[in-house]
């Protein structure tokens, strides 16, 4: 919760570069790269380099890196010249949350249904 890396954090190990990720943007405060099991043909992951578990205490903790975070997916639309696109944040396990470190996937390139499963 206080944006220290965590030592069993898997995106922090790819904030450190201790593993290899396709790697489209990045920022002073956050990086972008490719989910390793894409869902559409952009699936990109936005993460805050600071380490929060989730999206509800990156909001409420550090409200100007939710703010970057949510900029950069703009950003990593405007790259891959998506016209439509989503922006999710599984929040909770309940939710699909599989990492507990905040991140937004991107997802476009191709049509999405709603209400999503
Ligand atoms: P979520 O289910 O919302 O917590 O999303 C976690 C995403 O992280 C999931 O879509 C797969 C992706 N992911 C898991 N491990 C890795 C990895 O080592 N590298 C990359 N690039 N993505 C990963």
């Amino acid at each position: 919760m206080t944006g220290e890396a965590q030592e069993d954090c898997l995106f922090c190990k790819i904030v450190a570069g201790h593993i290899p990720a396709t790697v489209v943007r990045e920022t002073d405060t956050t990086v972008a790269f490719r989910d390793i099991n894409p869902q559409a043909p952009t699936h990109v992951l936005v993460i805050p380099k600071a380490h929060y578990p989730d999206a509800a205490s990156l909001a409420t903790g550090a409200p100007d890196l939710a703010a970057d975070v949510l900029r950069e997916t703009k950003a990593v639309a405007d790259e891959d010249k998506l016209d439509s696109y989503r922006v999710v944040f599984n929040t909770g396990g309940g939710a699909g949350q599989t990492v507990f470190h905040a991140h937004a996937h991107v997802l476009g390139g191709r049509g999405l249904e709603w209400p999503p499963g």
